[in-house]
């Protein structure tokens, strides 16, 4: 029986244990006794975020000795650190105790992706220093664009009840450099500021705090009418600023280094300055005012349009621009990565870099409302990267929007990064096993935007599955070609916003509301007719080009020189149009539909093959998600190209794979909104 114990583990060593994703990227094993009696983990301070550094590496560290150390004079550091190795013993150094235990997981990360954990010279500074994830987490549990079940916080059993996942939660992301947390959906319910939701959300800041990480809440501007029955919510009047200065003081009478508030104002139906005849700036330096004493900050989005003649994607500009300089020192705006809303690609938006007086920080979403929820595999470092990446040209070739924001060109202010977070509590946090990738590229990128796509992959995977190579190198290049095979099966070259209306998962290219608004229909979008296809967002068009600066401008706005992968985005083009590959547009699009069917099903083929080294669990799990996956392919691929068919009137190029729907029946297609969203 032993014997027969002892084959098994050495044919199949992944698949006698038990994985359900739960421990995410943090598989350490503690080491034995024998190996705690040969190092020591020293430490002179007694901050408890200092002492979890150690607790992590006494338990999981197989290295030398270390001597953790706190200098608060090495400035510059913020709050990253200092490793030196010699073979012989390791030293590290931080200014601060979280840079302690940012050191800590570093290290742990080396180990378990089998790098030289000995030989060391490091030193790591955050590119920002606020390094954010929003929930959009309603009180009642559920998820605004959730999909990985109900929300992690219990809010009727806090704050008694504390359950273990906060503390995992909390370690999770200290593990990757994340130091701060939006708890409450954008689309805020005033109760969150009311006393019993203190007392709830201070439970989990004492909770988050020994992993350095602050708590922030979303709030909703019209909370001192709602909660207190104040006659407005005007922010110029005396009884109002009032009211949000006591608000302000509870809070921090519980939370002490509460963070401050992110704010969605007059958008999308929510309240804000505006309804009083008063502008982003009167509102947001308003909660500026109240929270200044403490050091909070109000993060204020710039997440604005509304449905009027003016092409959506111009507005966030046209409103914040003119308010440039406005804003009080402890306001930053919170801008989407790209001008319209989280698509899988769409160009940066423009006002990065235009205001060139008032903190900026951009926003991702890291849940995949866009990209096939949680039921695609779509690794979204390279898209994270092809934004912060971009380059603005506000202050000259080289200012991309990493540069505006994390404060090496506009200098002096604090600098901070966001996204909305993918995590619920599905037992794997995040619905897919490699949506977990997600969470993870975005601390890693918020902690080094210079890091490439592949290392992070790289690490995750190690550290997820397994350092083999033959699962490493398949996988790595799966997960390095999955955001652009999204891209392709759902909206390529540039084409944009085709979802199914609201829940934003299946095509919809002919979608239609009667009285619905404009911009939140299809065809608004891709303007399809006999001619071609495309938003004319040129001179001749809504001009929105003339947002950027030169060169941009031009190189967006003339159809030669357009990136082919923005092109459906800036230009309405002609379905003969050749395209560089020398094959009409209608001919490359095709193409491209085709390409990401072909994409996933390659996907499939890898991953089935990989089977060997991946836990029964998450192995079968991966693979029915990548057979929905497959399917959403075709059936996206089909239904855009049969109902752009009915416009170009051209055939589907004969060596491509032939649709397997009717049109007709496509459109009937009704999703259980249940399942869905
Ligand atoms: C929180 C999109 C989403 C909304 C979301 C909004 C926002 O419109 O569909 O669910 O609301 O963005 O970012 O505020």
């Amino acid at each position: 029986m032993r014997r027969l114990f002892f084959l098994l583990i050495l044919l199949s060593p992944c698949s006698l244990f038990a994985e359900d994703g739960s421990q995410l990227w943090l598989r350490y094993t503690p080491v034995d006794k024998h190996m705690v009696q040969q190092r020591t983990i020293s430490l002179q301070a007694k901050d408890q975020t200092a002492q979890l550094a150690k607790q992590e590496l006494e338990k999981y560290w197989r290295g030398s000795s270390i001597s953790l150390r706190l200098d608060k004079k090495i400035k510059k550091l913020r709050d990253g650190y200092q490793i030196k190795g010699d073979g012989t013993g390791v030293e590290v150094v931080a200014a601060k105790p979280a840079g302690l235990l940012y050191a800590a997981y570093h290290l742990l990360r080396l180990q378990e992706t089998e790098t030289d954990i000995e030989h060391l010279d490091i030193e790591e500074i955050p590119d920002y220093d606020i390094r954010i994830l929003n929930h959009w987490d309603n009180l009642d549990r559920t998820v605004e664009r959730g999909y990985a079940g109900y929300s992690l916080w219990k809010w009727d059993e806090l704050p008694k009840q504390l359950s273990p996942r906060y503390e995992q939660y909390a370690r999770a992301n200290a593990s990757i450099g994340i130091n701060a947390t939006v708890l409450n959906n954008v689309n805020a319910s005033p109760q969150i500021l009311t006393a019993d939701y203190l007392e709830k959300v201070k439970a989990l800041a004492d909770v988050f705090r020994k992993y350095g990480i602050k708590v922030y809440l979303s709030a909703n501007f019209s909370s001192p009418k709602v909660l207190d029955g104040l006659s407005d919510s005007d922010p110029l009047r005396k009884e109002v600023q009032d009211w949000w200065k006591a608000k302000v003081k509870e809070i921090y009478q519980h939370i002490p280094d509460f963070g401050g508030f992110l704010v969605k104002a007059n958008s999308e139906g929510q309240p804000g300055p505006q309804d009083y005849g008063r502008t982003h700036a009167d509102g947001a330096n308003m909660l500026a005012d109240a929270l200044k004493p403490y050091g909070g900050l109000v993060m204020w989005r710039a997440f604005v349009y509304n449905p009027t003649e003016e092409d959506r994607a111009k507005q966030a500009y046209q409103e914040f621009v003119p308010l440039d300089g406005e804003f009080r020192d402890n306001v930053i705006i919170q801008i989407k990565n790209g001008p319209v809303d989280f698509q899988p690609r769409e160009p940066f938006t423009p006002l990065f870099g235009a205001m060139k007086n008032t903190a900026q920080m951009i926003e991702f979403q890291i849940t995949q409302e866009y990209l096939g929820f949680s039921n695609h595999l779509a690794y979204l470092a390279p898209l994270f990267k092809e934004a912060l990446d971009a380059d603005t040209y506000s202050e000259g070739k080289g200012s991309t929007v990493a540069r505006v924001t994390d404060g090496s060109i506009f200098k002096g202010k604090r600098t901070a990064i966001s996204a909305v977070a993918n995590i619920g509590e599905d037992m794997n946090w995040t619905g897919h096993h490699f949506a977990q990738a997600n969470w993870y590229a975005f601390g890693r990128l918020a902690w080094n935007h210079q890091l490439s796509s592949e290392d992070i992959a790289n690490e995750w995977i190690r550290q997820t599955f397994t350092n083999a190579a033959n699962f490493v190198t398949p996988v790595r290049q799966l997960m390095m070609d999955s955001r652009e095979a999204v891209v392709d099966y759902m909206m390529p070259l540039g084409l944009h916003h085709i979802f199914a209306f609201d829940h934003h998962y299946g095509p919809e290219p002919w979608g239609d509301r009667k009285g619905g608004r404009p911009d939140w229909m299809p065809w608004y979008y891709h303007n399809a007719d006999t001619i071609g296809l495309g938003f004319d967002r040129t001179a001749t068009g809504s001009n929105a080009v003339s947002q950027y600066y030169p060169p941009l401008d031009s190189i967006y706005g003339n159809m030669a020189s357009c990136p082919e992968n923005l092109l459906l985005w800036f230009h309405h083009v002609p379905w003969t149009h050749t395209m560089k590959s020398g094959r009409t547009l209608w001919a490359e699009l095709c193409v491209h539909y085709d390409r990401g069917v072909q994409c996933v099903r390659t996907f499939q083929k890898t991953w089935d093959k990989l089977e060997p080294y991946v836990d029964t669990q998450r192995f079968k799990e991966v693979q029915s998600k990548l057979k929905i996956q497959a399917k959403d392919a075709v059936w996206w691929k089909d239904a855009c190209l049969l109902y752009f068919q009915t416009f170009s009137k051209m055939p589907i190029p004969y060596e491509l794979e032939r649709p397997t729907h009717e049109l007709e029946e496509l459109k009937k297609i009704k999703l259980n909104m249940k399942q869905h969203n």
